[in-house]
């Protein structure tokens, strides 16, 4: 056993198996989880309390969990658990195959909400009490505080709030990361709140390590894996075609004096495309820039590596496997320019607002007033979760939408009448991208937004039809201020649910 991790003797008396750790979780137990997208979250403990799972539920005995993380996790996780069965309530994100199916067939209940909302929402108490804090850290310091790994997520609150802690110490995760965190202990619930002191990306305002009382860790289980992020798709030509229209926006507001010469902080979200657009940048010409942002993923590493960006600000990597194992084998190269900090700290609406940050977020569609969907296909199917598109997006210097104009090998258009389901109200929604081009909705009219969406963003073989609806709901909508047929909007969905083609 190397205890060289653990710095405290006390703690290093309570290292035990995983299988003796997840035997300290019961059924029925809320159980709060480090983890935010692919990183940092714990390997062994949900894998073996997966298999006590299934092991009760073949002997006839109920065992199911309540699950909280930061967002996202990695297969040993909710791959895991959701396989055996074992979650019966999931919150705040997911994007894990297996539960997604499970939250589909209504197997699985899921609270879908803005990330930031997350840890104000458990200490307000609604949730019900938390029982066990299942958390990874890169390592214990001789005082019992702990050093964060790669994600930091809701750790602190997770920490804090628990009755009972479980530490994976992970060697795999680099001692380099020391040193990289901002933990911020000054929030609370009103009437005591006050203003969170950051006025740059980059500015520390907390402390290095989680605090954390010893005599509530139950168990500390020593790990040496990996996280298991998901690889990037390369960037096709739709990213690329998308990304190039950002650049010329941006161009274009810099040259009419709208934004600053090296932008404004960047947000840049999950996916293929946003990956893109920061690998679009590197080879912009903006010099200087900052990110305040939620996940960093390669694109954003390159752009840091670039020296285009000064520094960036996150709660977590996000990163490929590749990327992952590279940063890991020579973090040093970048460390000083990087701060992992709380998911209520990342995405909060104060600092977002104050910031004025450049939101860049995918989505599956959007309606011709610019309202949009990240979450449902058809109005009902779970994708993810609105993640931290909400906190960005509302409060943003300019908020950004971003999606190929058709899904499904062309059979589906993503510039629909209606949106089925609006997690970003048009208010909330002032630029839209495509590959067909950029439409700027920016003190526009909901009449006068149609136009230009369908302009500059439907593809050419949905133009027709689109029109053609809006010609007609401008004859006949009940009223003009966003003119809408009802029957007509919700049969566009319902035609792919019966045909499998909007053009069908
Ligand atoms: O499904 O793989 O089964 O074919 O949806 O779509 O094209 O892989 O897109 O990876 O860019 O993700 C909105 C999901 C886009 C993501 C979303 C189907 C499509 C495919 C995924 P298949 P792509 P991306 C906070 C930011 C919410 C959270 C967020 C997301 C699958 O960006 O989860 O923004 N966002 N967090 O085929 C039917 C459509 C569709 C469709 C796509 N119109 N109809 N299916 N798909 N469009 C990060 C911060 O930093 C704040």
């Amino acid at each position: 056993m190397n205890g060289s991790r653990i710095g405290l003797a006390a703690l290093n008396a309570k290292v035990m198996s995983p299988e003796d750790a997840a035997a300290l979780i019961g059924h029925g137990e809320t159980v709060g989880m480090s983890g935010f997208t692919g990183s940092g979250y714990p390997k062994a403990v949900p894998l073996a309390l997966a298999r006590r799972i299934e092991t009760e539920h073949a002997a006839g005995r109920p065992f199911k969990l309540r699950v909280w993380t930061g967002a996202s996790t990695g297969p040993e996780l909710d791959g895991a658990l959701a396989k055996a069965n074992g979650i019966e309530f999931r919150l705040p994100y997911n994007s894990d195959p297996i539960a997604r199916e499970m939250i589909n067939r209504g197997e699985m209940d899921y609270f879908d909400m803005h990330l930031s909302q997350v840890a104000p929402m458990a200490w307000q108490g609604f949730l019900g009490p938390l029982d066990t804090a299942v958390i990874e850290v890169t390592g214990i310091r001789p005082d019992g505080s702990l050093i964060p790994s790669s994600s930091i997520g809701n750790n602190k609150t997770w920490i804090d709030r628990a009755s009972k802690v479980i530490l994976e110490v992970n060697r795999w995760q680099n001692p380099a990361l020391e040193g990289m965190h901002d933990i911020y202990y000054g929030t609370a619930l009103p009437p005591d709140r006050r203003p969170i002191p950051l006025t740059r990306p980059d500015q520390r305002i907390g402390e290095a390590y989680f605090r954390c009382d010893p005599a509530k860790v139950v168990a500390v289980v020593e790990t040496d894996s990996p996280d298991r992020n998901l690889p990037f798709d390369a960037p096709d030509e739709d990213h690329r075609a998308i990304a190039g229209h950002l650049l010329e926006f941006f161009r274009h507001e810099v040259a009419r004096g709208r934004l600053p010469a090296n932008l404004l902080p960047l947000q840049s979200g999950v996916g293929n495309i946003a990956n893109a657009v920061m690998f679009g940048l590197v080879e912009g010409p903006f010099d200087g820039m900052t990110a305040y942002t939620e996940v960093l993923q390669d694109g954003m590493l390159a752009l840091l590596e670039s020296g285009k960006l000064l520094s960036a600000s996150a709660t977590a990597f996000s990163l490929s496997p590749e990327a992952a194992h590279a940063l890991n084998a020579d973090l040093d190269r970048i460390r000083d320019r990087l701060v992992l900090r709380p998911q209520e700290i990342s995405n909060h609406p104060e600092l977002i607002r104050r910031l004025g940050c450049i939101a860049m977020n995918g989505m599956i569609e959007a309606d011709i007033h610019g309202a949009v969907n990240s979450t449902h296909l058809m109005g009902s199917r779970i994708q993810n979760g609105i993640g931290g598109s909400g906190d960005f997006a509302r409060n943003a210097y300019v908020s950004i939408f971003m999606a190929p104009s058709t899904a499904k090998g062309g059979k589906i258009s993503t510039i629909v009448p209606k949106a089925p389901h609006v997690d970003h109200i048009n208010q909330d929604v002032q630029v839209l991208v495509t590959e067909q081009g950029l439409a700027d909705l920016r003190g526009l009219s909901p009449r006068q937004r149609a136009e230009v969406i369908i302009e500059n963003c439907a593809h050419p073989d949905y133009r027709p039809a689109l029109n053609d609806y809006l010609a007609r709901a401008r004859r006949e909508s009940y009223g003009q201020q966003s003119p809408t047929l009802l029957t007509e909007a919700f049969a566009w969905h319902q035609r792919f649910i019966e045909t499998g083609d909007m053009r069908g």
